[in-house]
């Protein structure tokens, strides 16, 4: 392992050296020497990675002075810091965001079209960093991206997977899933930094003992130790001299864990050994939505959460000593969902254990610096984890949160005497056959703040999952509306609207989406809207290009883009989408056609592996398209496709070209969702029901320019119990054509009864996601859709709108409302570059 601390003393600072220029020419001259030099390529190996790589590195370092001013800053005014623990980040790309935010010279471009190069191609070289499954992991990125922005000092910490989210294929209209190695080729965006390298423990047991002071310690040992190493990822701000650290660990084998076993002569198991350690980075965890406890799952989240913290602690001891009286005034913790809640436990361990503070002591510090925010009401994705696979893998924290809950007790005990009930329904081990950690519960009991990411989800929260957490500590409960980046969700994916905004109104919207409201008059100029309509249309060919490269199917652009694009679930209903082509298919094979609006229907997105239900869903979507793009009937009427591998990158391109946004979810279940503020700002129309987020654009929006359709959550909740789905569908034509259809073969002629339990599903009495009582509701706001996209100024004008009353969704807003409520930092201005 290196030495971190091998310094002679310097002579002279090696590290002071002149700025680097900002301009193209500098740019390009460093750029060509990565390419030729540092890469030692040459005309004839010009393959384009190389140029990506070169083109990167050379601005990878003008982010590295901000990052090394910012660090420097934020060490100078020992500023309080939040941490940002998250088992996924969603990064997407990053080579096109570092030019937007350090603000490179827009000549740039032209100078590499002298060399034969263009920076949209060399920008499309780049992979994804996909180091997430979807709106939480994505929601991760977008908070960094506006925490830098708005100067505050938040790092973010999580893992380094070898394979992100899995590539899709589609093969005979079923997923595939294809390993996504996404480092193979190497990651210009990351610096190693194995001298800040720490021992992770596993296994192993624990002694207790008691000091010669008297005091009871506890001894962790003979535990399985794993090396985690950290890798550092420039988070940029907008053009504001701030580059904040996402901290990315690496799992590695210790030496001694080699070596033992190889003088032992296991050179094989020695080699294993390795391997197991290695293992715990290897892999994201593909489920978006449902947790299935496997160990190693488990010991990512430990791996995650004792990494971070030993390195927080680590910085802390170096300026302050063993001294964590300001240590809560210093630093706070945002758990990203129940899944790095091992840093509970943790915090509690390192803090008595390798730092001698008491219990009353830890805990206290504890609760001052932790915070929950959920990301789901579902049950079936609420963490549980068996007490003992828990106690196996890291006996000494399940002794904690053993301590942890029985303190906690005391306090319902106390406060509602003899409540046997409440007892065993707030206790974070869940008795039975088998004991359970309930991760959430824990997360409560040791949190300042708890939060939902939309009114109605943290609504629910209070009354349902947490309730009884709500009556005991009404004040910890609170609601942070999810919000998404401007820089990276309307400039850089959408630049001739951005364009025409700033020419329109400044540029202030960027940092102040508050300020797009000032568009709302332009939706009553003709000139202005035809402008708009025409930059719609160009970002519309844009999408149709892509959907031609990965789908074969031709859209035309004047037809209605109509998009369901986020990760395959039932409750997110892309069922109930089909079910309104398949009327659609049935509409125009009757006759049905006057005053027809040509669609294009686009559904994208991933199935976990496992989820076989969703899988079905995404073949059934490719059966109706395939049925529908092939009949000449449908000709300028109707498309239907299926977007292989939808990724961040994907939706860049998807949200500025869509005019419908489909968020069609069960009332209730979708927690917020950020796919539909993406839309919302790029000026699409949403179609939805009175779920997550969508109450809240339709309020900024106005009722007028939203289509509303469905059971409202209260509606729902009631429908459990007496929900007749065979009446809905016999008493309804158009439904029952469509379910006929379904039933005859008419989309599965080869592959008889592949769609049997989706039909089902539909039948069932207890289908929690109410697919047909929903559909009348939803056919007819599709109606109102296609009547109002036939009016194209009228619909113009409630695109205009859209955008214009959008600002609320801007992330800078939400992290500002997490920093006055939550987190109390003070911005950290950093100095420029140049005047240094
Ligand atoms: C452990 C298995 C697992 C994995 C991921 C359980 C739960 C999750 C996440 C909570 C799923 C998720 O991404 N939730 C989404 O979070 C977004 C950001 O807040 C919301 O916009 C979405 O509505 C919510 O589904």
């Amino acid at each position: 392992m290196m030495n971190a601390n091998v310094q002679s003393k310097p002579v002279s600072d090696i590290t002071d050296l002149p700025a680097l220029g900002m301009d193209a020419g500098s740019i390009i001259e460093d750029f060509r020497r990565y390419f030729s030099h540092t890469l030692g390529r040459d005309q004839l190996s010009q393959s384009a990675y190389y140029v990506y790589t070169s083109l990167s590195l050379s601005l990878r370092d003008r982010l590295v002075e901000r990052w090394k001013n910012t660090k420097h800053t934020y060490s100078e005014t020992d500023c309080k810091r939040t941490f940002y623990l998250s088992l996924e980040f969603l990064m997407g790309r990053a080579l096109g965001n570092a030019m937007l935010n350090l603000q490179v010279d827009p000549s740039t471009a032209d100078e590499l079209k002298k060399l034969g190069l263009e920076l949209e191609d060399i920008i499309d070289q780049e992979h994804d960093a996909g180091l997430g499954n979807g709106g939480l992991g994505r929601l991760a990125a977008c908070f960094l991206d506006s925490c830098a922005t708005l100067q505050l000092p938040v790092k973010g910490y999580g893992l380094r997977y070898e394979y992100g989210l899995f590539r899709q294929k589609i093969e005979n209209g079923f997923q595939l899933e294809e390993p996504d190695h996404w480092l193979r080729n190497g990651n210009p965006w990351e610096i190693e930094r194995p001298e800040f390298s720490v021992r992770v423990k596993f296994c192993g047991s624990v002694a207790h003992y008691t000091e010669s002071n008297g005091i009871r310690r506890a001894n962790w040992k003979n535990t399985k130790d794993v090396m985690a190493v950290p890798f550092d990822v420039p988070v940029p701000g907008y053009r504001n001299g701030t580059v904040n650290t996402l901290r990315l660990w690496k799992s590695t084998a210790t030496e001694e864990f080699d070596l033992s076993e190889f003088n032992a002569g296991s050179y094989a198991e020695a080699v294993a050994a390795k391997n197991a350690a290695e293992h715990i980075t290897m892999v994201l965890y593909p489920n978006d939505a449902s947790e299935n406890g496997k160990e190693l799952r488990l010991r990512q989240q430990y791996f995650l959460a004792s990494a971070s913290l030993q390195d927080v602690l680590r910085q802390w001891i170096e300026r302050h000593g063993s001294d964590f009286n300001q240590f809560a005034d210093k630093n706070f913790f945002q758990l990203n969902d129940t899944h790095p809640t091992c840093a509970v436990p943790e915090l509690m361990r390192l803090l008595m254990d390798e730092h001698g503070l008491s219990w009353d002591k830890a805990w206290d510090i504890t609760t001052r610096v932790v915070a929950y925010t959920n990301h789901t009401l579902l049950p079936e994705a609420l963490e549980r984890w068996s007490v003992s696979m828990f106690g196996r893998l890291l006996p000494r924290l399940l002794e904690i949160i053993y301590e942890i809950n029985e303190q906690f007790l005391n306090q319902v005990k106390a406060r509602w005497p003899g409540d046997i009930d409440r007892i065993r329904r707030m206790s974070i081990i869940e008795e039975g056959h088998e004991r359970y950690i309930r991760m959430a519960y824990m997360a409560v009991v040791a949190s300042v703040s708890v939060n939902g990411v939309a009114e109605l989800h943290s609504h629910l929260l209070q009354k349902h999952l947490f309730h009884d957490f709500y009556e005991l500590w009404p004040e910890k409960f609170n609601n942070k509306t999810n919000g998404v980046t401007a820089r990276r969700w309307m400039v850089s994916c959408n630049p001739s609207l951005s364009s025409l905004i700033t020419r329109t109104i400044g540029r202030g919207w960027i940092t102040d989406m508050g300020q797009l409201q000032a568009l709302a008059p332009y939706a009553e100029d003709a000139a202005f809207r035809a402008e708009w309509r025409g930059i719609k249309q160009a970002n519309k060919v844009r999408l149709a290009q892509l959907v031609e490269r990965d789908c074969g199917v031709v859209f035309h652009p004047d037809a209605l883009f109509d998009v369901q694009v986020k990760r395959i679930h039932e409750y997110k209903r892309q069922l109930l989408n089909i079910l309104h082509a398949i009327h659609l298919y049935d509409r125009i094979k009757r006759g049905d056609t006057q005053d027809w609006t040509p669609r294009c229907i686009l559904i994208g997105g991933k199935a976990a592996p496992g989820y076989l239900m969703a899988k079905r869903i995404i073949k059934l979507v490719n059966a109706v398209g395939q049925v529908i793009n092939e009949d000449p009937a449908c000709s300028g009427l109707l498309k239907l496709v299926f977007l292989p591998n939808y990724r961040v990158s994907a939706m860049e391109v998807i949200c500025a070209g869509t005019d419908l946004s489909e968020q069609i979810s069960t009332a209730g279940k979708e927690a917020s969702g950020t796919g539909n503020m993406k839309f919302m700002m790029n000026g699409a129309l949403t179609i939805g029901t009175l779920d997550g987020a969508n109450i809240e654009i339709r309020e900024e929006a106005g009722a007028e320019n939203f289509f509303l359709f469905g059971l409202t959550a209260e509606q729902v909740e009631d429908t459990r119990g007496h929900y007749n789905p065979g009446e809905i569908i016999a008493a309804d034509e158009d439904l029952r054509r469509v379910m006929s259809l379904l039933q005859n073969g008419c989309f599965n002629a080869f592959e008889p009864d592949i769609f049997g339990s989706i039909i089902q599903s539909i039948y069932s009495q207890s289908d929690p996601w109410l697919t047909a009582a929903d559909f009348r509701g939803y056919v007819n706001a599709q109606q109102q859709v296609a009547i109002a996209y036939r009016d194209q100024e009228r619909w113009t004008r409630m695109s205009i709108i859209n955008t214009a009353t959008s600002g609320k969704f801007s992330s800078d807003r939400t992290i500002l409302d997490y920093n006055r409520d939550i987190w109390h930092l003070a911005q950290v201005v950093v100095k420029p570059v140049s005047i240094l």
